[in-house]
């Protein structure tokens, strides 16, 4: 198992070798959203998922994150959705409504319970914060550690 002592929800991690995973994942600020969806991948493997049960797909924007896992839900080929984006502040006011749009569109999906979708999408204020946060503290193996936990309780009520 690799080290994840230095993320916020490593603690004891449930075995996922029987679990499956939807990746979404943006083409907006593609090196932090590559280095998170690394981190990601890395994290799901360690902790026992095979390559086969994992399904990687890109969308855009962090906006199509929603339409992006909502259609993957419905496929129902998956335990748990992992969205990946990331929202950097600029000079408009369009920063704030990506974000509430796409955070209240991931609530929305949550809310309708079907499987758990895990907000993965770094909101900043500076590429220099974003890459920080997708590299040193590699966010994506933490929302990848997420979606784990949030499996095994979603299966503890089966
Ligand atoms: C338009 C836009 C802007 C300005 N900034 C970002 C960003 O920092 N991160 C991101 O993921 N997407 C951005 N977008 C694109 C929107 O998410 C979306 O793709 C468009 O508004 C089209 O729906």
């Amino acid at each position: 198992m690799s080290d994840f002592s230095l993320l916020q929800n490593a603690g004891e991690l449930p075995d996922a070798g029987n679990m499956r995973f939807g990746i979404i994942v943006t083409e907006w600020n593609r090196p932090i959203t590559d280095a998170l969806l690394k981190g990601a991948l890395d994290a799901l493997k360690a902790c026992g998922v095979s390559e086969s049960s994992i399904s990687v797909r890109r969308v855009p924007g962090s906006f199509e994150l929603v339409y992006g896992c909502s259609r993957m839900a419905q496929h129902g080929y998956t335990d748990a959705i992992i969205a990946l984006g990331c929202v950097i502040r600029g000079d408009t006011p369009h920063f704030d409504y990506i974000c509430s749009g796409t955070t209240e569109g991931l609530v929305h999906l949550n809310l309708e319970g079907k499987i758990p979708v895990i907000n993965g999408v770094l909101t900043v204020n500076t590429e220099e914060q974003a890459l920080e946060r997708a590299n040193r503290m590699n966010k994506g193996a933490e929302f990848a550690i997420t979606a784990v936990k949030m499996v095994a309780y979603a299966h503890s009520f089966d």
